[in-house]
């Protein structure tokens, strides 16, 4: 007995929705006006023939433009079917075109929005290395209701190149395949002349795919291939009619893409645009012996749907897209749209036979949501339709069009083409197209009713229609951008455990000795309550800078394997440049996946307030990189009052969107904590675990803090630097964060005077800057206090892991950028407090942030989950090393689940849920360490770290016994040195780190200076 299936059709008047229960597929009716009758031919579901030509342009079937191609095969389908006129591709290249007619939704919602190409290039355009076969798939819906289901010819969706790993072809619903060398599984590969039919050599890109594998590889005359897909098609058809079993298949050549080699009588003069119609007419031949073979069939004839397009515009030179604007790889018509013809005799109006439509406008997506119509296959409800069901304008009854616009993206590797700057982003409403940049700019509006070729930019006279369409290409594009769609299964499998919630509380520039519990005397008692219940690690390890870290805690990996090699802002875009390579880019790599977006798809609310510094535009936020509730930060630093009394505002973002702060009454540290809690009361009300990220920019300068904040501590740092740090080694010796056979590390003043040598006025004002770095500290402190308060009243404080960590060391920066004249602190001011108070925040380390120094890498680190957490474990002590890049394996532990590779590349992060529990861990494993040339590696007791200032050269020291790296044993220990320079030689080639001096060598005159 099949369960029930819920038929969705429409009857001459009514949309009816029936139910029905039978062992065979039962249906009474269809299209009244529709020449297919099904009534007199019960339990047969309609065949499907997709044929989709690879870089055909529009203009390249006769009945479509251009007279000279002979396609005499083709026109025959077009005389005695119909041809669509508006008829657009999703996309302007190959794969997320075919991803859009495997799927039926927007390739981008899959991360394919290029050609998917080597495992480097995909990396560098932030595509996935194939389509995720969670996908939904047409093949897959009309296999599970009883299709016999084959894919023959090109894939393009994953297995070609490099990439071997890629899901097979019949793993996204197709009974059988046979492909070339973009896909796996069986696959025939090309046999290149030099078109004299002599001496033939096997295609370098065929040679790769033969090499990968899963599968049987024979090799054919790419002549003949098209033929070869076309015979096994056949017998397909074929087997599956033998069985009785409708069938819906792909046959999609590829020949006539280049490289073109046409049989020789077809070869013309030679040029390109001859040797292309001469492969097109070689196609159509062998395509020719598919539609007859229907055709001659009397049952085949009249119950098979046969559709030919392309998947995108013509290549210059080689096919047309008559006078259309533009060609494949961009998102001009002459890019996008592709001739459609439908055939089916027997399924189409009578009427529509023969005949142009030039009404509807639609495109792939809604071509596959009307295929599943016609085959009257219910849709899975749980995923998101892009396309519209038109199959009464695939099938002649009438003329509808799509009801919402359609959009496009540019491919990522296209922003140029022939030095030409390409649209970023198109949308089609009616009869009006609308081309603009990725931030909304250089708008150009055509009005394709009037003129198609897009000769006439009309923004400039219809403002309101190019800012409600660019409203729409702007959202579309925010929502479609890479997101992972909920694993369901992996959802279901932990929705009866009882999971932690998450809370990261991330300080920025907090040094290790900064908070009470780590011997500070700046008063924390929040973070010392945390503190108390639960652990503290003595080595707990960052990126040395704002940028890597927070891209390592986002995704378990190091900074480089995710495009944070430098810092992401203005100033590092010579590095970047001189770089040059995916791992150097300006925002966090689209292609991996964040924490966020991981535990989002496992069924956690994923929340984040504060400090963003991962991508600066709106589709690198917050909102599109898994966090469903977000108030950003977006840059790296602000002006804690929301701005100066006269100057720029701060630039947030809540939500997604731009958020300006009041000019009165907004303080930066309260206004994030007030809308954690607001993002944790929402989570209450839906009773899913939440994450939370809780990333506050305190204390990073500039220096400001409420003044009763400050008065707090007037006069505590009158004795000078060293004077404090003193006695806060002194109570870290007390407290047991170190031990007694530790010395302190130089003072690291910089290019000042030692306190005693200073003025009065001079010591009262960096006295001063340390008051107000403390109240920052102690504004934060009483933050977090709310939160817990908040985790406590809503009674789920026992079940919740808080952590609280820093993403770098004290900040040696000094930056006096305020007002003239604007009291230190206030508003109007912008200072940093410093080198050596840094190296008081970084008590008893060596140096500060951006340094690969202990004093840049290691700040404090608390862990608390009383319900998770021995009570005999409570405030102590965790030693062996651990890192920010723990943190995402560590959480999927903790979120039950068991897969720890997201997309297929491994964590270089370990889970340190034992260390959370309290137990000290070994030091065997290898971290390595590399920011704007500062370097290091450390393995077990070793550590080898080096300056920026490559005269310096490796040092050595010996973490066990002088952790504070002041005696420098490289000339005693050669072969260590020797070991672990080539240790850290390969962990920079593997992860794409450019050595300092290759970047320096290319550094512009204008930053020399630096
Ligand atoms: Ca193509
Ligand atoms: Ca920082």
């Amino acid at each position: 007995m099949r369960p029930t299936r819920s038929l969705l059709f429409r009857g001459r008047e009514n949309l009816v929705k029936l139910q029905v229960w039978a062992t065979t597929v039962v249906f009474t009716h269809l299209f009244a006006a529709a020449a297919w009758d099904v009534s007199a031919a019960p339990a047969r579901l309609p065949n499907i023939i997709v044929v989709l030509v690879d870089d055909a342009g529009y203009a390249d079937f006769p009945y479509f433009g251009d007279e000279r191609p002979r396609t005499p095969h083709i026109d025959r389908l077009c005389d005695e079917g119909i041809r669509f006129t508006q008829f657009y591709a999703n996309a302007p290249i190959c794969s997320p075109s075919r991803a859009a007619w495997i799927t039926g939704q927007y390739p981008a919602r899959w991360g394919i929005t290029s050609f998917i190409a080597s495992r480097q290039e995909n990396a560098q355009r932030e595509m996935r290395n194939w389509l995720d076969p969670a996908a939904r798939s047409l093949a897959r819906i009309l296999q599970s209701a009883g299709y016999a289901t084959g894919h023959f010819g090109k894939w393009h969706l994953g297995g070609g190149r490099d990439v071997g790993e890629a899901p097979l072809i019949t793993d996204y619903g197709f009974d059988e395949s046979l492909t070339q060398f973009e896909g796996l599984g069986d696959r025939v590969l090309p046999l290149v002349d030099s078109r004299d039919g002599a001496s033939q050599e096997q295609l370098p890109l065929g040679i790769a795919s033969e090499q990968l594998g899963r599968g049987e590889t024979t090799w054919a005359d790419r002549r003949a291939i098209t033929g070869v897909l076309v015979n096994r098609a056949i017998e397909f058809i074929q087997s599956a009619s033998a069985e009785g079993q409708p069938f819906y298949i792909n046959v999609w050549p590829d020949d006539v893409h280049t490289p073109l080699f046409p049989p020789k009588e077809l070869q013309g003069d030679g040029s390109k645009r001859e040797l292309y119609l001469g492969v097109l007419e070689n196609m159509d031949r062998q395509l020719g012996m598919l539609f007859d073979f229907i055709r001659q069939s009397e049952k085949l004839r009249d119950n098979t749907l046969i559709i030919v397009a392309s998947d995108n515009g013509c290549e210059p030179g080689a096919g047309s897209a008559g006078k259309l604007r533009g060609a494949k790889g961009n998102l001009y018509e002459g890019g996008v749209r592709s001739p459609l013809v439908v055939w089916g005799p027997g399924m189409l109006a009578k009427a529509a036979a023969g005949t142009t439509n030039e009404q509807t406008v639609l495109s792939s997506i809604d071509v596959a949501e009307s295929l599943l119509s016609i085959a009257a296959t219910e849709t899975p409800s749980s995923v998101e339709l892009d396309g519209e069901d038109l199959s009464r304008s695939l099938l002649g009854v009438e003329q509808q069009t799509r009801a919402t616009p359609l959009f496009w993206s540019r491919p990522p590797d296209r922003a140029q083409i022939d030095g030409q700057a390409m649209p970023d982003l198109a949308v089609r409403d009616g009869a009006w197209k609308l081309l603009v940049e990725f931030d909304g700019g250089a708008p150009q509006l055509y009005d394709l009713a009037a003129d198609p070729n897009e000769t006439a930019n009309l923004a400039e006279q219809h403002p309101q229609i190019v800012c409600d369409l660019r409203t729409k290409a702007l959202a579309w594009h925010a929502e479609t951008s890479a997101r992972l769609e909920p694993d369901q299964s992996r959802k279901a499998k932990m929705q009866s455990a009882n999971r932690p919630n998450i809370v990261v509380i991330l300080a920025d520039d907090l040094g290790f000795s900064d908070v009470g519990c780590y011997g500070s005397e700046i008063a924390t008692p929040n973070i010392d309550r945390l503190a108390a219940r639960g652990v503290r690690f003595r080595e707990f390890y960052n990126n040395a800078r704002c940028c890597p870290s927070r891209a390592a805690l986002m995704t378990g990996r190091y900074p480089h394997q995710v495009g944070v090699g430098a810092m992401i802002d203005g100033y590092a875009t010579w590095i970047r440049e001189a770089a040059d390579r995916p791992s150097y880019g300006d925002h966090l790599s689209r292609q991996t996946p964040t924490i966020a977006e991981v535990l989002r798809t496992a069924g956690y609310r994923t929340l984040m307030s504060g400090k963003w510094h991962l991508g600066a535009r709106q589709a690198e936020w917050p909102a599109q990189r898994g966090f469903d509730r977000s108030f950003a930060l977006i840059p790296g630093a602000m002006n804690y009052f929301g701005g100066e009394t006269n100057g720029p505002r701060v630039n947030l973002a809540l939500n997604g969107e731009s958020f300006a702060p009041p000019q009165d009454g907004f303080f930066a540290t309260d206004e994030f904590t007030d809308q954690g809690i607001e993002f944790l009361g929402e989570a209450r009300q839906v009773a899913q675990p939440f994450f939370l990220y809780m990333a506050y920019n305190a204390p990073h300068w500039p220096l400001h803090a409420p003044p009763e904040d400050i008065a707090k501590y007037t006069g505590v740092y009158d004795g000078g630097w060293q004077a404090i740090r003193k006695a806060r080694f002194k109570r870290m010796l007390e407290l047991g964060v170190v031990d007694e056979s530790i010395r302190m590390a130089p003072m690291d003043r910089g290019d000042v005077n030692p306190w005693n040598e200073l003025a009065d006025p001079e010591r009262a004002e960096w006295a001063r800057r340390m008051e107000i770095y403390a109240a920052q500290v102690t504004r934060m402190d009483d933050n977090i206090g709310r939160l817990l308060e908040e985790l406590e009243r809503s009674g789920v404080a026992d079940n919740t892991l808080v952590m609280l960590l820093s993403d770098n060391g004290g900040a040696a920066e000094d930056p006096h950028r305020g007002q003239p004249g604007a009291e230190l602190g206030s508003r109007d001011s912008f200072w940093g407090y410093g080198r050596p108070w840094a190296t008081v925040s970084n008590t008893p380390w060596r140096r500060h942030k951006v340094t690969a120094y202990e004093g840049g890498i290691s700040g404090p680190a608390i862990a608390c989950w009383p319900g998770g957490v021995p009570t005999e474990a409570r405030g102590k002590f965790v030693d062996g090393p651990a890192h920010l890049m723990d943190l995402a394996p560590t959480f999927l532990e903790l979120a039950g689940l068991d897969d720890s590779s997201p997309d297929g590349a491994p964590f270089e992060g370990r889970p340190i849920v034992d260390m959370i529990q309290g137990k000290s861990a070994p030091a065997d494993r290898t971290l390595c360490w590399e920011h704007e040339g500062n370097r290091a590696i450390r393995k077990g007791r070793w550590k080898l770290v080096m300056l920026a200032n490559l005269k310096s050269g490796w040092e050595l020291y010996d973490i066990d016994a002088d952790r504070t790296e002041s005696t420098n044993l490289a000339a005693t220990h050669p072969e260590v040195v020797r070991e672990f320079a080539a240790e850290y030689q390969a962990w920079a080639e593997r992860c794409g780190v450019v050595a300092w001096d290759e970047i320096e060598k290319r550094r512009p005159e204008a930053s020399a200076a630096k």
